[in-house]
């Protein structure tokens, strides 16, 4: 068995070899490229990189807590000691808030919209993060993520945004991306125009380093991810998908494989750098599914069909659904567009 990784034909994954470029100065050199007046998106993009350095330095040391003697809130070096999601959490709004670029936020582990205190000036963005998607996983050290949707304000005036700011379209999103805390510590994000690209942290100088430039998902995978745990609670159309990718047709490269992780940004950031179908379909028991709509399958489906893939409910585009609440869940298919393509026709009984 070969253990050569699956590397992807298409994502060159050193543009420029030899050559060492941060993800700052990557930003600002693409930013006529996403129309980024003031430079106020730059801005906020390398905030999200900062961001994601200072919850990496959190997560790297989350196993070590116990052994260094964690009494309660208060550890052995005195100091209170957060759940690694509010950490996180607290790590996004304190970042943002005061930066005069943002003029609403909202967050996974936030109820309702978190306003711009007073003291501090609006910016035309509006930002949607999973401060720390998975962070159940933290404990078996299994990769967990950060993920974060940009759009541009709607509301008029200087004031802090409204909900109406924050209940947008995918389709309108102007920045999406993920840190992944995994092996390594990887942000990857879009800007639109079909660009996908990713940065890994060196931890020895603490800069994100360009490491996969303009990366392309496969138009057709062989690897597919769902939680089969599930399968009795899956609708007759998803049930149907699953048996056809595990039988056997070597004309179409099934069996497919099965990998699952359960943290999604580490799931849906190897279908797209491999190819293959990332599936939270709904249920009877959770017919809506599970994943949020605005901060994660928004976010995701950005980057996967940026990326050449395409973003599904099984029947209707998940860039094109109109969000009606914060938090709602949304069934979800993204990945190859062939593979995809494949689960729309059995969800709406085409096969
Ligand atoms: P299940 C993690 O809890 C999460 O929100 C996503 O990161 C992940 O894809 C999903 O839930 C896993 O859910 O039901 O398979 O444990």
């Amino acid at each position: 068995m070969s253990n050569k990784a699956i590397v992807p034909t298409k994502t060159p994954i050193i543009t420029r070899p030899n050559q060492v470029v941060t993800i700052s100065r990557y930003i600002l050199e693409h930013a006529e490229s996403h129309s980024d007046e003031g430079g106020d998106l730059s801005g906020l993009l390398c905030d999200i990189a900062l961001t994601g350095k200072m919850i990496a330095q959190e997560v790297r040391k989350a196993g070590l807590v116990d052994i260094l003697g964690q009494t309660g809130t208060i550890n052995v070096q005195g100091e209170e000691v957060q759940k690694l999601d509010d950490y996180a959490n607290e790590c996004f709004i304190k970042n943002f808030d005061h930066s005069g670029r943002v003029c609403v936020m909202a967050s996974e582990e936030e109820e309702g919209p978190i306003p711009i205190p007073e003291k501090f000036k609006c910016g035309d963005y509006v930002l949607l993060f999973d401060p720390l998607d998975g962070s159940s996983n933290i404990d078996a050290n299994v990769s967990i993520g950060s993920i974060f949707s940009i759009y541009k304000r709607i509301s008029e005036g200087n004031e802090s945004g409204t909900i109406q700011d924050l209940l947008r379209k995918g389709s309108e999103q102007v920045a999406a991306g993920y840190v992944l805390y995994g092996s390594s510590t990887m942000l990857v994000y879009t800007t639109g125009n079909g660009q996908v690209d990713g940065f890994t942290l060196d931890p020895s100088v603490g800069e994100f380093l360009l490491s996969h430039a303009g990366i392309k998902i496969p138009d057709k995978g062989k690897i597919y991810s769902c939680n089969e745990g599930y399968r009795n609670l899956l609708f007759d159309g998803s049930r149907r998908f699953l048996d056809y990718l595990q039988e056997e047709d070597k004309s179409t490269g099934r069996p497919y494989s099965a990998r699952y992780v359960g943290s999604m940004v580490a799931d849906v950031h190897r279908t797209l750098l491999y190819g293959g179908i990332f599936m939270y379909p709904g249920t009877s028991k959770a017919p809506g599914g599970k994943l949020r709509l605005l901060y994660e399958a928004n976010p995701m489906g950005m980057l996967i069909e940026q990326a050449g893939g395409l973003a599904s409910t099984g029947t209707e585009s998940i860039l094109e659904l109109k969000p009606t609440e914060l938090h709602q869940r949304v069934p979800l298919y993204m990945g190859s567009k062939q593979d995809v393509e494949l689960a729309i026709e059995f969800e709406t009984g085409v096969r």
